[in-house]
């Protein structure tokens, strides 16, 4: 049945140019685009989104680099879309990433590593919400 994941082409990713290339990856893998927007987000916005991992050690590192620059957030839907982009994004280490995924092509570091992918429904749900109105996910 079709599923709905949350992602995010991180400000690396954009700042090296290749928004174009992963968003090709994602439609060759058979993903809708349901909502999709670029936007420059605050430390506090990425604190909120990454709230999970505030008792982390690069939580610090993570909510500045993912607030110093712009990143494409998006909707996802596919069957199987959490699973699958997981799958497609690769290792959270991209010197762990398998060949031919996300992370593997374009990802420089085990922080800054070039796409955000939800690992559950429940988190999924919580991201979409975080980020997009009702009205834009029509
Ligand atoms: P994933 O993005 O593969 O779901 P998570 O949820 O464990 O990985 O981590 C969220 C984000 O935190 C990662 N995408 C990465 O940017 C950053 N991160 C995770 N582990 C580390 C680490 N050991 N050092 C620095 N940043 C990390």
């Amino acid at each position: 049945m079709a599923q709905r994941t949350f992602s995010i082409v991180k400000p690396d990713a954009v700042r090296k140019g290749f928004t174009g290339a992963i968003l090709a990856e994602i439609d060759k893998a058979g993903f809708q685009i349901v909502a999709i927007k670029k936007a420059s987000i605050s430390k506090q916005q990425a604190q909120g989104f990454y709230y999970v991992h505030k008792e982390r050690p690069f939580f610090d590192d993570l909510t500045t680099f993912m607030s110093s620059g712009p990143l494409v957030l998006m909707v996802l839907e596919k069957d199987n879309a959490i699973a699958d982009l997981r799958q497609l994004m690769g290792a959270t280490n991209p010197a762990n990433a398998e060949e031919g995924t996300i992370r593997k092509k374009f990802a420089g570091s085990i922080q800054e590593n070039a796409i955000h992918g939800s690992d559950a429904e429940d988190t999924a749900a919580f991201e979409i919400a975080y980020w997009f109105a009702g009205y834009e996910l029509i």
